[in-house]
C-alpha cells in the first residue's frame, strides 16, 4: 500500500486544569494530529508531544519539523505490505519516537480499517474492557491532595497514581494511605532522583503501593537495577524503556519489576507489542502509561491496552479527565467497574470532531505523494 496523502495538524486542546509533574507545568495538549488516505480510506492518528522536551528530548517543534523533512517523505517512498513496515521505513532517522509513532499509529489504523477490522483485533488484543485509573499532578498541599483523590474516586476510579518530587513524596503517599487502606496506589517520580535517595525512597515501603515509577535518570537502566535492590516496593521503568532492546537490558540486569508501555515513547505500536511480549515472556507486567492523549490517540491506547500482558490499570482515564471537549464525537466514559470498553468497530473507533479539529488548530500542513 502506497500512502497517497498525509496531513498534519498542531493543535492546543486546552486541559481542565494544569498538569504538574516533578520536572513540568503544561496547561493543554499540543499534539500532532495525523490524517492519511490511500486507496479511499481516511485514517487519524496522534503524537501526544509537549510543548517541551521536559518529559524526553522532543516537543511539538522538533516533531513538527522531523515529521515533514524526514518522516513523512520516508513514508512516501515505502509501498507498505503491513503496519510492521512503517517503523523500519523511518529507522534510519535516531530517535525521535513521538514523532515516528504519530505515523505509525496512523498506519496500523489504515491497515485495520481496510481489512475491516477493529484496530485492538489486529494488534492482539483479547479482552474488551480494560482497567483504568487516573494520574494526579503535584498538588499546593495535602488538603488538596486528599480533596482531588477523593473526587477522582467518587467518579469511580479505582486506582490513583501519585506525582512525587523531593519534598512531595512520603507525607503526601502516606496521607492518602492513611485515609483510604485498600486503595490501589502507586507513584511516579518521572526522573527526579538520584541513586543516593534509595534510603529515602524505601521509606515508600510501608504504603503497600502497587509500584514506583521511574525514581533516577531517564536514560538510566544500570542504577535502576541498583535501586531496586533497596526497595521492597516493586520498580516500574517509564521514560528508560524506549525500545525493544531497552527493555530486554532491563530485564536481563533486573532492573525492574514491571514496565510502564507507552507507546509514543517507544515510536509505535509494533515495538511496544515486541515489548509486552518480551515481558510477558519473562513474567514480568506492564501497563498502559498515558501522555494526556486526545480522543484518537486514547483509542489507539485502550486498544493496545487489551492485550494479555497488559494485567496492572492503565493511565488511561476518560477524555473528560483532560478534556472539557474532546476533537472527537465519541469520548470513553468511565464504566462503574473503573474500565474503559474497548471500541469493537472499525479501526481504533475515534470518530473526529472535525469541526472542533478546525477550531484548536494552530498549524496545518498537507503533502501529497508524487513518488512513483
Ligand atoms: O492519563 O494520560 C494520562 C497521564 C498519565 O501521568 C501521566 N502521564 O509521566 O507518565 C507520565 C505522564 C506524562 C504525561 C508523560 C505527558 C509524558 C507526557
Amino acid at each position: 500500500m502506497k500512502i497517497e496523502q498525509i496531513e498534519l495538524r498542531r493543535i492546543f486542546l486546552p486541559y481542565v486544569a494544569p498538569f504538574v509533574t516533578s520536572g513540568w507545568r503544561e496547561e493543554g495538549s499540543h499534539a500532532i494530529i495525523v490524517r492519511m488516505e490511500s486507496e479511499g480510506i481516511v485514517a487519524w492518528g496522534e503524537t501526544p508531544v509537549g510543548e517541551n522536551p521536559f518529559y524526553n528530548e522532543e516537543n511539538c517543534k522538533t516533531a513538527w519539523s522531523i515529521l515533514q523533512d524526514y518522516l513523512v517523505p520516508m513514508i512516501f517512498g515505502v509501498d507498505l505490505q503491513s503496519p510492521w513496515d512503517a517503523t523500519p521505513a523511518m529507522s534510519r532517522v535516531r530517535a525521535n519516537r513521538m514523532a515516528k509513532a504519530g505515523l505509525e499509529f496512523t498506519i496500523w489504523d489504515l491497515f485495520a480499517r481496510r481489512e475491516q477490522r477493529s484496530l485492538a483485533q489486529l494488534l492482539g488484543g483479547v479482552r474488551d474492557r480494560v482497567p483504568v485509573g487516573v494520574s494526579v499532578g503535584i498538588q499546593k498541599d495535602i488538603d488538596t491532595l486528599l480533596a482531588v483523590v477523593e473526587a477522582y474516586l467518587a467518579d469511580g476510579y479505582n486506582r490513583i497514581k501519585l506525582k512525587i518530587k523531593p519534598g512531595w513524596d512520603v507525607e503526601p503517599t502516606r496521607a492518602v494511605r492513611e485515609r483510604w487502606p485498600n486503595l490501589l496506589l502507586q507513584v511516579d517520580a518521572n526522573s527526579i532522583y538520584r541513586l543516593d535517595d534509595g534510603p529515602h525512597l524505601a521509606k515508600l515501603d510501608p504504603f503497600d503501593l502497587l509500584l514506583v515509577e521511574q525514581p533516577l535518570a531517564h536514560d538510566d537502566i544500570f542504577d535502576h537495577a541498583k535501586l531496586k535492590r533497596m526497595l521492597k516496593t516493586p520498580l516500574c521503568l517509564d521514560e528508560s524503556i524506549v525500545s525493544p532492546d531497552h527493555a530486554r537490558w532491563a530485564i536481563e540486569l533486573a532492573a525492574c519489576d514491571i514496565i510502564n508501555v507507552k507507546p509514543s515513547r517507544i515510536g509505535g505500536l509494533g515495538d511496544s507489542i515486541r515489548i509486552h511480549d518480551a515481558a510477558q515472556a519473562a513474567g514480568m507486567p506492564v501497563w498502559h502509561g498515558g501522555m494526556l492523549e486526545t480522543g484518537i490517540g486514547r483509542a489507539i491506547n485502550v486498544a493496545l491496552a487489551s492485550l494479555p500482558n497488559f494485567t496492572l490499570p492503565g493511565d488511561i482515564s476518560a477524555n473528560d479527565r483532560y478534556f472539557k471537549r474532546d476533537i472527537v464525537v465519541n469520548p470513553f466514559t468511565l464504566n462503574s467497574d473503573s474500565t474503559l470498553t474497548v471500541p469493537a468497530g472499525i479501526g481504533h473507533g475515534a470518530i473526529v470532531d472535525e469541526d472542533y479539529l478546525d477550531a484548536v488548530t494552530l498549524d496545518r500542513w498537507v503533502a501529497v505523494n508524487h513518488q512513483p
